[in-house]
């Protein structure tokens, strides 16, 4: 009899405390309690800008602890937060959005060698896949087809094209230029006849536009390939500063698709831009969870984005 009592409070205490402890074992779903460090490039663009603060919201409605970093563009600032973190040992997992593709070897082999898994957001690093779990982006290759694809049509293959680029060395912009010039590689008369860098930045796309368009003759110029809408708005005032018609005289194409690009084609002072979701939070804490529990997941998981000529099309597929 006494093992009959002494078997029916086993059983009793089993069934309540042995659903707790998997649980225990089980990262909350969602990430709640986790703290996760969040290296960010900077905020040298709307978008950037938007990017950290679905990213900050995301994590805060998910009760995640973010550590977060602003590095003012610099990978040195990147790094060192990253080891300031892991020195402090109290990091679940660190999110990088790298500002260049090289240079992350050391830095990611020793969160590795520490057990705290990386997710790389956005743009991409040159580095043994091993030493991150995963990385969220959208297809910077794709962006630039798209939008080389739209000027062909527009211009039925027939153009000289300013090319405003990006950040050299880093991914959105080496694979954006790549993806548009697969596309006008495919017709004869369509080349790009200067191309600057304007680091993703308003101002510096203004300048680098106004001195293009001091040292070529403006008639010459069919389009403004820009690698970020920030640019592209600084060369529309560069443009309607040289007294040229921003989106007639001179079509212009960019990438991201932030609020003030719409204003710039409602004004008809632009022609394109291509989505890219600042949205990334999510499954970048999604992927942080998963590998905690001990999933198995890609080397990318993608995020998408189409190609917009008017406020209207793009809010129908909000
Ligand atoms: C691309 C991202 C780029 C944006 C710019 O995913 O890295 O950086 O297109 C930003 O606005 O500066």
């Amino acid at each position: 009899m006494r093992f009959v009592k002494f078997s029916f409070v086993l059983l009793i205490l089993l069934a309540l405390f042995v659903p707790a402890l998997a649980q225990e074992d089980e990262k909350d779903d969602r990430g709640a309690g986790l703290t996760i460090g969040f290296s960010q490039i900077g905020s040298e663009s709307a978008w950037r800008t938007s990017f950290t603060e679905a990213v900050i919201a995301e994590a805060a409605e998910r009760g995640i602890n973010l550590l977060f970093s602003d590095a003012q563009q610099s990978q040195e600032n990147q790094i060192a937060a990253i080891r300031a973190w892991l020195a402090q040992g109290d990091v679940d997992a660190i999110i990088l959005a790298p500002v260049i593709e090289s240079g992350w070897d050391d830095v990611l082999q020793e969160a590795a060698d520490m057990g705290v898994p990386v997710i790389i957001v956005d743009r991409n690093v040159n580095a043994d896949e091993s030493l991150y779990v995963t990385r969220v982006s959208s297809d910077f290759v794709h962006e630039g087809r798209l939008a080389a694809a739209w000027l062909a049509q527009e211009t039925s293959g027939n153009c000289n094209i300013v090319e405003l680029y990006g950040t050299v060395g880093s991914a959105a912009a080496e694979d954006r230029h790549k993806g548009f010039m697969d596309v006008i590689n495919l017709f004869g008369n369509m080349k790009i006849i200067q191309s600057q860098t304007g680091n993703f930045v308003r101002t510096e796309g203004k300048q680098v536009m106004a001195s293009i368009l001091s040292s070529v003759d403006p008639s010459t110029i069919c389009a403004v390939f820009a690698h970020n809408d920030d640019m592209a708005i600084g060369a529309i005032e560069a443009i309607k500063e040289a007294g040229l018609a921003p989106a007639k005289d001179i079509l212009i194409v960019s990438v991201d698709a932030i609020p003030d690009i719409f204003d710039a084609m409602d004004a008809g002072e632009t022609n394109a831009t291509v989505e890219l979701s600042p949205f990334m939070g999510g499954p970048a804490f999604d992927a942080v969870v998963a590998y905690l529990n001990g999933e198995q997941l890609p080397k990318w998981i993608p995020v998408g984005g189409g190609l917009y000529t008017s406020r209207a099309d793009y809010d129908a597929d909000r």
